[in-house]
């Protein structure tokens, strides 16, 4: 059998930095419920979280840099929703986020959450904010749980 290294969904003693956007705050704040009773409930203590709230998508990386680079926090949460009705620079604004936060990662070595909800309408961003379908920032608080236990498993090799 080849040696396996994964990581787990416990919580407890991990520290998370969240970063969430004012904008489409009806569908963010759900999200940012969600993503907190998710990292609590694997374990997590709500004084171990930090939420730090930008404009929108596109000031995500800035801030999520900060967190990350601060050395604090075991894993980094993005959060926003971007609905494509509003704005026809939306495809913009979602790859440069998403090119952010993944830069972000690679450069810090902290793990660096893409919970963003792109929709194609308000419907459809209430839906995977926890009505209908799992709630986009619960689904990413479990990956940074992953991926920060996974980092620490990584640095023992
Ligand atoms: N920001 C979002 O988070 N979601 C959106 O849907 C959105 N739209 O549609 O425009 C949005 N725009 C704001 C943008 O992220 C910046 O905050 C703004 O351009 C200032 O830099």
């Amino acid at each position: 059998m080849p040696k396996e290294i994964e990581g787990n969904l416990v919580a407890a003693g991990l520290s998370f930095g969240i970063v969430v956007s004012r904008f489409n705050d009806a569908i963010t704040e759900r999200l940012l419920e969600g993503c907190v009773d998710a990292l609590v409930r694997h374990g997590a203590k709500e004084s171990d979280i930090t939420c730090v709230r930008v404009p929108g998508a596109f000031e995500l990386p800035l801030a999520a840099k900060r967190l990350a680079e601060s050395g604090k926090f075991n894993a980094v949460i993005c959060l926003s929703a971007l609905i494509r009705g509003e704005t026809q620079h939306f495809e913009f604004i979602g790859s440069q986020a998403a090119r952010g936060i993944a830069q972000i990662g690679m450069e810090t070595n902290v793990p660096v959450i893409y919970g963003v909800v792109t929709t194609e309408d308000v419907q459809q961003a209430l839906e995977r904010s926890g009505i209908k379908r799992p709630n986009r920032g619960a689904e990413a608080a479990v990956a940074a749980i992953e991926m920060a236990t996974l980092m620490k498993a990584l640095s023992k090799i």
